[in-house]
């Protein structure tokens, strides 16, 4: 079998640690990606379709770069936060005034973010990314520990604490302990079906888009984005949201589109959970911190567990019920050291069955959508293809919970999808076909990771 676009099919098991060449080949690739996409003080996604700075890319991306180049880590996390607003929100977008107008849609004149009370000096967007960035932090001090590295981590660890308050306080709409995001694009998900029935409820009017050119069909096939009715309705909620100053008061009252997502929230317990290690480390009391996490952890299971399916799933806080897609988002709670034992048997259930497929042989990689569903979508973006972010992070759940097995046969597929493939921003979940931008940073980041995984 041979997949259109060159790409070999993803082979089962793989030879790991026990190809050296490979593991070369590899770090060569991901190393010329990262260095080509390294502009001044960050990496940019990719030069074509994210021309400016991205919050949970730039921690993924820092995790890589802690392998070769930690200095540039360490740039890549201060430049981010340097663009923290007062209320401790990371902005998803922090743009680069060098670039011209319309090198990105929505570019910085449509978040007006200089008109929001609070908003740094550079232009931003004005909603946030799943918190990755303290554990990304802990991560590249682990890896190369040095003075300077003590020294970020002193310069950055009051920033992640304020970005763990902005969350887990202003952004607390449910009122249950966990925080809701606002937008999809604050799951880093965009156009998962998780969010689809929540979507509904957002008003949408096509034509909108007719005011507006996109900028990312230019660059990638129309049929693997999200479609003109999604970019409608993303439209409008940030215009919402905008309008109110990107206020986070009284979102229950206006803002149509409001949902614990398991990712965002997994990330903060985990983020307390490395802010106890960092306080420990700059002399800041660890206590707190630990006992956050273990709020954290209780009040996912508590909210977005489903006894019934036995399945993790974001919450709907408007319609106050979970939503009814099985996605990859279910699986990420397994990163959770405390996840109970029984909700840690739960989820591993569901990725090894049909419906992703874990195994400690995998023969195709780990999709973002049930492969079961009718609406999954092999093509389209987060409803279907494989992407690393998501099994990059299944992956160190497994380590954390002690399954090396099926943690060997994830890390082997993802470094045979991109060995076959190179560095795309997603694969085709049955050939390994790359998708999208074919230099994508985060995947060369998390490869290098995947290749050094001491
Ligand atoms: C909107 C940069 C970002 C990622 C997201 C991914 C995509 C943007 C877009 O690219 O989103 O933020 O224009 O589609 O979905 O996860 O951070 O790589």
């Amino acid at each position: 079998m041979t997949a259109p676009g060159g790409a070999a099919p993803v082979r089962a098991g793989g030879s790991g640690r026990a190809d050296p060449e490979r593991a070369a080949r590899l770090r060569r690739l991901a190393l010329t990606t990262l260095d080509a996409n390294w502009e001044h003080d960050h990496t940019v996604p990719s030069r074509t379709l994210y021309p400016h700075q991205w919050s949970w890319d730039s921690a993924f991306i820092a995790v890589g770069l802690a392998h070769a180049r930690p200095d540039r880590a360490w740039r890549e996390l201060r430049s981010l936060f340097a663009a923290q607003w007062a209320d401790g929100r990371v902005p998803h977008i922090v743009f680069n005034p060098a670039l011209r107008a319309g090198a990105y849609f929505p570019g910085p004149e449509f978040w007006d973010s200089a008109r929001a009370g609070g908003a740094p000096a550079a232009a931003t967007s004005g909603i946030v990314q799943p918190p990755v960035h303290a554990p990304a932090a802990w991560l590249v001090h682990r890896r190369a520990p040095s003075e300077a590295s003590v020294a970020a981590l002193r310069w950055l660890y009051p920033r992640l604490v304020a970005q763990q308050r902005y969350l887990t306080g202003r952004r607390d709409v449910g009122g249950g302990g966990l925080a809701a995001i606002v937008h999809p694009w604050e799951s880093g998900l965009d156009n998962s079906p998780a969010w689809d029935a929540p979507m509904a409820a957002v008003p949408a009017d096509e034509a909108v888009m007719r005011a507006y050119r996109r900028h990312d069909t230019a660059h990638a096939d129309a049929a693997h984005r999200p479609t003109d009715l999604d970019y409608a309705r993303y439209v409008a909620l940030v215009d919402t949201y905008r309008a109110g100053r990107y206020r986070d008061e009284g979102l229950l009252g206006r803002q149509p589109f409001l949902v614990e997502c398991p990712l965002v929230n997994a990330a903060l317990g985990v983020s307390e959970r490395a802010l106890a290690r960092i306080a420990a480390v700059v002399g800041a009391d660890p206590g707190p911190h630990r006992d956050r996490a273990v709020r954290l952890t209780e009040a996912l299971v508590d909210r977005l567990f489903d006894p019934v399916t036995g399945t993790f799933r974001p919450r709907d806080v408007r319609a106050d019920r979970l939503v009814p897609a099985r996605t990859v988002l279910g699986l990420m709670p397994l990163v959770l050291p405390d996840l109970p034992a029984h909700h840690v048997r739960a989820v591993l259930a569901e990725a090894c069955s049909p419906r992703f497929g874990l195994a400690a042989r995998m023969d195709r990689p780990l999709p973002t959508h049930d492969r079961t569903a009718p609406d999954f979508e092999p093509l389209r973006y987060w409803r279907g293809p494989s992407w690393l972010s998501t099994s990059w992070i299944l992956w160190q759940g497994l380590r954390t919970h002690g399954r090396a097995d099926l943690a060997a046969g994830l890390r082997e597929s993802m470094l045979d999808l991109v060995d076959a493939a190179g560095c795309h921003e997603y694969f085709h979940p049955d050939t390994g076909t790359g998708l999208g931008s074919p230099a994508f940073s985060w995947t060369a980041a998390l490869v290098l990771d995947a290749l050094d995984e001491g």
